[in-house]
């Protein structure tokens, strides 16, 4: 079996900072069933061997109760014979590079697994008879004099383009990753993307803010041997965003049933809506009111119509400028001012 899983950028411990800070034990609840199904998707494939691209907690300091949750996990995965091999990302580090990381707690409970291997250091290791380089969060290739199958790193990709209109600045280039390997994996942006074939940015997998409205997620079953993937995309919860301006609009039971739910509607309409997130059973939502951008409008132009006439603006403007004919300017400037402001 030349199949791996990789799966990178779990962040457990994110919450949705839009909808309020009160659902915790959800999104704690999400991620671990992102684990858990990634170790059943291993149980049911025949799949002994998980690469995660780093970034593990959104905290470089977590919680105990959130760490030892996603140890049971991890460890669980590993009695049932998986091996996870995984990267630190800048998540998971600490200040400086290269001195520790939310990993070493577990060291330090010395209650390592034989089938967790943590990756601090830029390291070769190799997995399904391939060379891997593995390149921990702030470190880069230059130091590594590599030739290996295939690099697993946790950073931006120089000038790729992601979904979300992020253009990477710093990190690795695809020129140094085609010297050093055949292909590489990578960990840090959340959105997947097949990098012209010469790699792949794994992506986080599930949806962890505004950004991944509409974005499918999951994870990936990687075959070292022919470097093809497959995407598996996973079951929690969905952000969904909507809008209720006009009675055209209505809320979808199907969209929003079980998802995390932000909507904004008019002042008016905003109990009914709340009414119906809450009958069509939203895992959880918050509704803002929706400013009418018409009447601020109109107040603004009364303001400006107030403090100074129109009339003045526009003898103002003809007088600053030089142009011939400024008495005949003005007069149609004044009827054009007449006919807008009404
Ligand atoms: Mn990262």
């Amino acid at each position: 079996m030349s199949k791996v899983i990789c799966y990178s950028d779990i962040h457990h411990g994110t919450l949705i900072g839009k909808l309020g800070s009160n659902d915790v034990d959800l999104r704690v609840e999400d991620a671990l069933d992102v684990e858990r199904q990634v170790t059943q998707y291993c149980l049911d494939h025949g799949i002994d061997t998980v690469l995660f691209c780093g970034d593990r907690f959104r905290s470089r300091n977590p919680s105990v109760w959130l760490f030892n949750m996603v140890e049971e996990v991890w460890f669980d995965r590993a009695d049932k014979g998986i091996e996870t091999f995984a990267l630190v990302g800048n998540h998971d580090q600490y200040r400086i590079v290269g001195h520790g990381s939310n990993y070493s707690v577990l060291w330090n409970k010395k209650v390592v697994s034989d089938r967790v291997h943590v990756i601090e250091q830029p390291s070769t290791i190799t997995i399904k008879d391939k060379a891997f380089g593995f390149v921990p969060f702030g470190y880069s290739l230059c130091c590594a004099d590599w030739k290996v199958d295939l690099i697993v790193f946790h950073d931006e990709l120089q000038g790729f383009k992601d979904d979300r209109g992020y253009i990477g600045r710093s990190g690795f280039s695809t020129k140094e990753l085609r010297q050093t390997c055949k292909f590489f994996l990578s960990g840090h942006i959340h959105a997947f993307a097949d990098v012209h074939g010469q790699g792949l940015i794994v992506g986080a997998p599930y949806q962890m803010d505004m950004l991944d409205v509409g974005i499918r997620k999951g994870f990936l079953v990687f075959d070292t041997e022919t470097f093809e993937h497959e995407f598996v995309e996973t079951r929690v919860p969905k952000i969904v965003r909507i809008d209720v301006l006009d009675d055209t609009d209505v809320v979808k039971e199907q969209e929003v049933a079980g998802n995390y739910v932000y909507c904004r509607t008019s002042r008016n309409k905003m109990d009914a809506v709340k009414d119906k997130l809450k009958r069509f059973e939203a895992r959880a939502f918050r509704v803002d009111e929706i400013v009418d951008k018409g009447m601020f409008v109109e107040a603004f132009a009364r303001k400006v119509y107030e403090a100074r006439s129109g009339n003045e603006m526009i003898h103002e403007y003809i007088d600053s400028r030089d142009v011939p004919n400024k008495l005949s300017l003005r007069e149609k400037g004044c009827e054009i001012w007449q006919e807008v402001a009404g």
